[in-house]
């Protein structure tokens, strides 16, 4: 007979845990598995740990608890969406709370990118955009527009589709099989421009490699573009000044749809709604998750322009307009997640105050350029990347022992190779600024 352990009390050390059975996502482990890192708790900026200490919370979560840790306010809205209706189709059906969400959602996309797709993740709205861009063209008659790209070191989830455009060698390689005719445009990222605050130098001539693109594969064979306004997961790649909207002049000029990937800019991480708003640039679709429901529930959306939802919608035959969807596409439990978290967003000002908070995090962030190892660092709103130089023959070994050590200090930070990404809940004070920084300064001054 299987005893199926249900006391959360029964649970609270690593030690009485049985760690066999998760298989963990993104995650060595059977390096974890030997040294357990388990969270408990979580208020504020700060998760306690099973072993009863408080840790910093410098990344949000992954990227996503922008409003800071247990919002009553989410949690209430959850508790009473749940215990009212716990599940609803929303396949030939529906409830009121997505279309009460997909309002509030339109309401603070950029003007015309109003029409809300929901999904439960990123990763299955990197899928969706990509398949509304492949239905947009369909629709139109333009059935050879099959070809989709993307950029190295762009992260669109690890999905098919997302997987295929994403540019990360390691997600790709061991999973040959890509979904057919996509290329790629090469990452923002110069090795040149260092310690550079905010935007990169004017380099207009990198979005030009998309007319090379149009030139060699046709553009009546390109369906869109996808990209991330800011790649996050690759370690913070600032674009520079102009190229986002070089990009979406090309795509213009050739009849290709623009997709941001907002999963990590979405939801005031530049100090702004959408990364599209602070930019000023206008995207056809725009993806989201994170921030959306601020981690508590999972769920993602796609925010399509009127335009392509209309030339899906309107140019179908009487039935269903669009073949896709997911069983908890508009979730009642998510949707109430998501409309408390939109609200709290809203009353406590979130969004200007990250924007605030921007200058002082970009002078506190570029102090630390004189700590051992570190040979840039890169800030936008309030995110940075702070990257070291690798050991010879271990190319992430340094950050990663960093990384145990800010834990071991009581501080939660990311690290992907050799650099560390911050990206704190919107919440943080300066008190909060000092302590990050603090902490990363002596523990680079005592890292090998
Ligand atoms: N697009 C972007 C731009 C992302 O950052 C996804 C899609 C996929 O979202 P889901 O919800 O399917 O994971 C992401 C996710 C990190 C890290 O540490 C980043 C992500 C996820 C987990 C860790 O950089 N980004
Ligand atoms: N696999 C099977 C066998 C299913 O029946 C379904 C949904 O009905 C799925 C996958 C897709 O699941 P979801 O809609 O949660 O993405």
């Amino acid at each position: 007979m299987v005893v199926v352990q249900t006391s959360p009390a029964e649970a609270e050390s690593a030690e009485a845990l049985n760690l066999d059975h998760f298989w963990m996502p993104f995650t060595n482990n059977r390096d974890f598995k030997a040294n357990p890192r388990l969270f408990a708790t979580a208020n504020g900026m700060h998760y306690t740990t099973t072993d009863g200490r408080r840790v910093l919370d410098a990344t949000a979560g992954l990227w996503c608890v922008n409003a800071g840790h247990g919002r009553e306010a989410i949690s209430q809205a959850v508790a009473e969406a749940i215990s009212t209706l716990d599940f609803a189709p929303t396949f030939q059906m529906g409830h009121p709370l997505p279309f009460q969400l997909a309002s509030a959602v339109a309401q603070i996309m950029p003007e015309g990118l109003d029409r809300i797709f929901f999904t439960n993740s990123g990763s299955e709205s990197a899928d969706t955009a990509l398949k509304m861009a492949l239905a947009y063209h369909h629709a139109r008659g333009d059935k050879g527009r099959t070809r989709l790209i993307g950029r190295q070191r762009g992260y669109h989830g690890t999905n098919f589709g997302g997987m295929s455009v994403g540019g990360i060698g390691g997600n790709r390689a061991r999973h040959l099989a890509q979904v057919w005719g996509v290329d790629h445009l090469s990452h923002t990222h110069r090795h040149a421009v260092r310690f550079n605050k905010g935007l990169q130098p004017s380099n207009g001539d990198l979005a030009f490699e998309l007319e090379e693109l149009v030139a060699l594969h046709g553009a009546e064979t390109i369906a869109a573009v996808i990209v991330e306004p800011v790649a996050g997961s690759t370690g913070v790649l600032v674009p520079p000044q102009g190229y986002l909207q070089n990009l979406r002049d090309i795509c213009t000029r050739h009849g290709i749809l623009l997709i941001f990937d907002e999963v990590i800019t979405g939801f005031g991480r530049l100090g702004t709604a959408t990364a599209a708003e602070y930019f000023g640039v206008m995207p056809d679709m725009i993806t989201m998750a994170k921030g959306l429901t601020n981690g508590a529930i999972p769920m993602g959306a796609v925010a399509a322009s009127r335009h392509v939802h209309d030339t899906v919608v309107n140019n179908a035959p009487a039935g269903i307009e669009f073949y896709h969807g997911y069983t908890y596409s508009g979730h009642p439990v998510a949707a109430a997640a998501g409309l408390a978290t939109l609200r709290l967003y809203h009353e406590d000002g979130l969004f200007a105050r990250a924007a605030a908070l921007a200058p002082l995090w970009e002078e506190a962030v570029h102090a630390l350029a004189d700590c051992p190892h570190v040979v840039d660092i890169r800030n936008l709103g309030l995110v940075a990347g702070i990257e070291l130089a690798s050991r010879d023959g271990a190319v992430g070994a340094r950050a990663f022992e960093v990384f145990r050590q800010a834990y071991d200090a009581g501080l939660l930070i990311r690290v992907t190779g050799d650099i560390i990404a911050l990206s704190p809940p919107l919440i943080l004070t300066v008190g909060h600024i000092d302590e990050i920084t603090q902490t990363l300064r002596s523990i680079l001054k005592a890292t090998a």
